[in-house]
């Protein structure tokens, strides 16, 4: 059972589900473009098993059964992504057609259902044709962003509620051309620092587009990780500032300061574009609300060779199948410091929280009251925010469907729905029917 009830909250308060297009929708189907995803998964040794996006939940031929779901849950919000390659196959010039209707229908499908529809213009699913020419490395990806948002949201943009333009820079820029997990799957200081410029430059571009075309309710998602320093060293104290401020502080300084932390530039300065400080002008474009998406902790210790001198650590907290730890009181501790540091009084919005485990369909139902449990503890979270005058708005969950966890494939279940990969068939889990109760009562 979950402890909070919607009437815990603030009038208003919006809770959510959140997905994205290539984990669920079968990128295979309806004319979508090829993306840098097919290639990384076609290529051995990384994703498990190979698996790759071309089916996903199969969601693009069972959208109204999905938004069926959604509304039988009692959810306020959706947040969906949509696929750059499926709206322009060769990343610009021609449309397809096909692709926009998708669009179209889903959104004008959550509003017949009384769902507001919430969009992120890119989950991640680059077109090949853009990754030929470079990708995010290429400082001309803010304008071809730039175009594609505006194609799209002169269709649909006339209905949404809120748009985000890219979900979680940190992803798109050090875990793909750093950590090299994801694709391109680079290990590449320089592509690092250019795509990390790039990815905030192309966000403070659409949202001006956006401007432009006259909407409202815009914002920026990022992800963010607790660094706790492994020991009282002053060595650990310092690798756990500079995880700190690689991961969180580069991406809220970017779109609220005007500025790239210290100890972030100390490695990535000399391979930023010439003229990067001029761009912030563009990156800090005034936004509506502000997005965070938060699962876990890392414990940080120093470490030796190159920068960025630091090591992870396994903590002694419970894990997630993800191997994440669970710890809600970075929530909480985010949650603060955003508004305090970075954003003071706008709305921000948990734009992702939830776990992945190993769920069983057992006699047609799943128990997951570990996820129950998860999500009793970082409700909790919100509410010691909001108790501290921290303007929250609203809680997602990841995810609606269990989905294509990136290079980990389909086996990590993070839905509050469960998804049989060989029929497709969904059965909501308990977590499920417990949000619909609090959301009831
Ligand atoms: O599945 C991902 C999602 O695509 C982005 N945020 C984190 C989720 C869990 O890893």
């Amino acid at each position: 059972m979950l402890r909070h009830r919607r009437s815990d909250f603030p009038e208003g308060f919006q809770f959510g589900v959140a997905t994205s297009s290539y984990q669920i929708e079968g990128h295979g189907f309806g004319g979508a473009g090829r993306t840098h995803w097919d290639d990384f998964a076609a290529t051995p040794g990384n994703v498990v098993r190979a698996e790759h996006g071309a089916v996903g939940c199969d969601h693009y031929h069972r959208m109204d059964e999905d938004l069926d779901l959604i509304q039988a849950l009692g959810v306020d919000t959706y947040r969906f992504s949509t696929s750059w390659a499926r709206v322009l196959p060769e990343g610009g010039g021609e449309v397809n057609q096909m692709g926009l209707d998708f669009y179209d229908r889903l959104v004008d499908g959550l509003l017949e259902r009384g769902v507001h529809p919430a969009v992120t213009l890119y989950h991640w699913e680059l077109p090949s044709a853009l990754a030929d020419l470079g990708g995010w490395r290429n400082r001309d990806i803010a304008q071809w962003f730039g175009d594609y948002t505006e194609v799209l949201m002169r269709r649909i943009g006339d209905r949404v509620w809120s748009v985000a333009p890219i979900n979680e820079p940190w992803c798109v820029g050090w875990l793909s051309h750093f950590v090299g997990a994801h694709a391109p799957g680079l290990r590449d200081i320089r592509a690092t620092a250019r795509a990390m410029h790039h990815v905030l430059l192309a966000h403070g571009t659409a949202i001006a587009r956006m401007r432009a075309l006259g909407m409202r309710n815009l914002g920026a998602v990022c992800n963010f990780e607790w660094a706790t320093p492994l020991d009282d060293s002053p060595e650990a104290t310092l690798a756990a500032a500079r995880y700190d401020a690689i991961y969180n502080r580069f991406f809220l300084g970017g779109l609220f300061k005007g500025a790239y932390p210290a100890l972030a530039l100390e490695g990535l300065e000399a391979h930023l574009p010439k003229g990067w400080e001029d761009d912030f002008g563009v990156i800090t474009t005034p936004v509506d609300w502000s997005g965070l998406n938060y699962y876990t902790r890392k414990l940080i210790g120093p470490a030796e060779g190159s920068w960025p001198h630091y090591a992870e650590h396994i903590g002694g907290l419970p894990l997630t199948s993800m191997g994440w730890e669970i710890y809600p009181q970075g929530l909480q501790d985010f949650l603060i410091r955003m508004a305090e540091e970075y954003t003071g009084d706008l709305p921000i919005y948990v734009t992702e929280n939830g776990m992945s485990a190993e769920d069983r369909l057992t006699d047609g139902a799943v128990a997951d009251g570990h996820r129950t449990a998860y999500l009793n503890g970082h409700l909790e979270a919100v509410q010691n925010a909001l108790a501290a005058g921290v303007p929250v708005k609203g809680y997602y969950i990841w995810s609606l469907l269990d989905n294509y966890e990136w290079a980990l494939g389909y086996e990590k279940r993070f839905g509050l729905v469960h998804v049989d990969f060989d029929n497709f068939t969904r059965t909501p889990k308990g977590s499920y029917h417990a949000l619909a109760q609090a959301l009831r009562s």
